[in-house]
C-alpha cells in the first residue's frame, strides 16, 4: 500500500493533472493502441484515430475514474468497486492490458510534468496505478 509520503505525491501532482485530465487520459490511450495495437481488439466499435471524439470521450472517462481513486486514496476499492464489477462481469478485459495502460499513463504524466516527475514521484505513480489495477482486476474468477 501507499506510504503517507507517496499518497502526498499523488494528491498534490493530481491538483496540477486535474486541470488537463482529460487530455491526459487521451493520450494515454493514444500511446496505448499505437504500441500496443492489440490492445484495440477491445474497442472495435470506436474510432481509434488519434483525437478522435470516442478517444476523447474515453479518455476523459479513465481520467475521471482514476480522480475519484485519488479523491478516495485510503479506499480506492470502494471508490472503484461498481467499476471493478463492470471489467470483470461485462468487459472481461484480460488482466495483462491493465499493465499496458499503467505504463501509458505513467509516460503520459511523466511527459506532462516532467519536473515533478522524480524517482520517488514515479515509483508513487507506479504503485498507485497498480493498486487501481489489481481494484479493477480483483472480481475476475
Ligand atoms: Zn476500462 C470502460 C476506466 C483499463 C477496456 N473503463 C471504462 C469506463 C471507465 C474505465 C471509467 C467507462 C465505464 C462506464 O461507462 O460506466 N479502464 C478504466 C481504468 C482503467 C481501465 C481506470 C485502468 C487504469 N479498460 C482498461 C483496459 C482495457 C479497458 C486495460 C482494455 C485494453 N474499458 C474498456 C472497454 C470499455 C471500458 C472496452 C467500454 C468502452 C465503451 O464505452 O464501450
Amino acid at each position: 500500500s501507499l506510504t503517507k509520503a507517496e499518497k502526498t505525491i499523488i494528491l498534490s501532482m493530481w491538483g496540477k493533472i486535474s486541470t488537463q485530465a482529460d487530455a491526459v487520459g487521451t493520450q494515454a490511450l493514444e500511446r496505448l493502441f499505437a504500441s500496443y495495437p492489440q490492445t484495440k481488439t477491445y474497442f472495435p466499435h470506436f474510432d481509434l484515430r488519434p483525437g478522435s471524439a470516442h478517444l476523447r470521450t474515453h479518455g476523459a472517462k479513465v481520467a475521471a475514474a482514476l480522480g475519484d481513486a485519488v479523491k478516495s486514496i485510503d479506499n480506492i476499492a470502494g471508490a472503484l468497486s461498481k467499476l471493478s464489477e463492470m471489467h470483470a462481469y461485462v468487459l472481461r478485459v484480460d488482466p495483462v492490458n491493465f499493465k499496458l495502460l499503467s505504463h501509458c499513463l505513467l509516460v503520459t504524466v511523466a511527459s506532462h510534468f516532467p519536473a515533478d516527475f522524480t524517482a520517488d514521484a514515479h515509483t508513487a505513480w507506479d504503485k498507485f496505478l497498480s493498486i487501481v489495477s489489481c481494484v479493477l482486476t480483483e472480481k475476475y474468477r
